[in-house]
């Protein structure tokens, strides 16, 4: 086709790239976010010898359940848009088998149409179903979508409670907290739209994997926690420490009375158009009203400025009494991060763990990787995070 010529055409004036790229500026560059990323912390944490490290790789089983859990999560037509669009370009001619897909065109407002319908056209269909051109989908982004939703799934599991406390299964064996490894990261990703390198949404899927297979209210108890034996309706918080705002984790909660999400993030830096202060949640007398909570923090920002905000988000999430505590944890606030813009230092990482940790103590924690690119210095940050976090259990 004519089409395919002139991308072909113009395809030949970038030059050979790897699969994954993604439009910074005016230019397509290799992705910043990539599996090189993870070999590296799992290196820093053999190396350091100090953890508890698992595999984890999702059995057939495993993988039905991921993926039923994430329907009930985003919209089954996206949730196979991701996973069908490669081959549906491939097959067309309209992407290479190295390649990957990107949209061209984005869904937009529309006076006379609020809510258009998604494309017939394979190629358009893309666009509707993203925000951006940083989120690509190549030959085996399924397979690592699956397998780090798998880990938000996991976390959550460990964390549950015995179904039977009657019987022998001691709770005292279950880990306080968890830290999964995710990679593609999620809180970008809205119920119906990948964007910012994410396309499950690994929090929200902690968050329904708890609801969906916590037992009943009165067969539980949690001597550490007394609200989770008195209240039938869980309650989470849900703490984003990434340099970039949560939008869809914020979306997907918004206006959920049962989800506190707070987050700490670069003033009108990227996704651009979410993460403001005034966003608080529906009005009152709404019971979700005030579940929200944006701090804002303007480029150059140092840790005595960072952990100010912290107090502040600490603060509100202790007085929400959620049952559990799920940690979006991002390393772009790292000084040296090429997407982020504060002025956060390694030894830093220390200190917030422990802020955090100590702060919240009580509450049974699932701390999900992600952002973060300086690859050589991610594992010594997380181990720094773990430390001081560790140092306060
Ligand atoms: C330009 C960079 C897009 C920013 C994506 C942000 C990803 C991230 N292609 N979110 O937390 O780290
Ligand atoms: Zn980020």
């Amino acid at each position: 086709s004519s089409r395919k010529k002139k991308i072909e055409q113009l395809q030949a004036q970038i030059g050979q790239l790897q699969a994954q790229v993604e439009l910074l500026g005016s230019k397509l560059i290799p992705a910043l976010e990539s599996p090189a990323r993870i070999k590296a912390i799992i290196q820093s944490i053999k190396d350091s010898s100090k953890h508890d490290l698992r595999t984890i790789t999702a059995s057939d089983e495993d993988q039905t359940t991921t993926v039923s859990l994430a329907k009930a999560t985003h919209s089954t037509d996206y949730l196979s848009h991701v996973q069908n669009v490669f081959k549906q370009w491939r097959d067309k001619g309209l992407v290479e088998q190295h390649e990957s897909v990107l949209p061209e065109c984005f869904r937009l407002q529309n006076i006379a149409n609020a809510k258009p319908k998604p494309p017939k056209d394979i190629f358009a269909r893309a666009g509707y179903y993203a925000f951006d051109m940083s989120t690509g989908i190549s030959q085996n982004s399924w397979k690592s979508i699956i397998a780090s939703a798998n880990l938000g799934v996991q976390a959550a599991q460990l964390l549950l409670p015995s179904p039977t406390p009657d019987t022998t299964t001691d709770d005292d064996e279950r880990p306080k907290s968890v830290l999964a490894l995710c990679r593609p990261p999620g809180h970008h990703c809205t119920g119906t739209q990948a964007g910012g390198y994410c396309y499950i949404n690994n929090i929200a899927l902690s968050i329904t994997t708890l609801r969906h297979f916590s037992p009943p209210a009165k067969k539980t108890r949690r001597p550490s926690n007394p609200h989770f034996a008195s209240t039938s309706t869980l309650k989470f918080a849900v703490l984003d420490l990434d340099f970039h705002h949560g939008n869809g984790t914020q979306e997907m909660f918004y206006t959920d009375p049962n989800v506190l999400y707070v987050s700490i993030h670069g003033e009108d830096e990227f996704p651009y158009y979410t993460g403001g202060a005034d966003e608080t949640g529906p009005p009152a007398p709404d019971a979700a009203s005030g579940t929200n909570l944006n701090l804002p923090l303007a480029a150059g920002a140092t840790f005595e400025a960072y952990t100010g905000k912290l107090k502040e988000a600490l603060q509100l999430i202790q007085n929400f009494k959620a049952d559990y505590l799920l940690v979006s944890l991002g390393f772009d606030t790292f000084h040296l991060d090429p997407l982020g813009k504060f002025d956060i230092k390694s030894e830093d990482y220390e200190v917030m763990g422990r802020q955090v940790r100590t702060a919240l103590k009580d509450l049974p924690a699932a701390i999900l990787l992600e952002g973060g690119y300086v690859i050589d210095r991610l594992g010594e940050n997380l181990l720094n995070f773990l430390r001081g976090w560790e140092g306060a259990e």
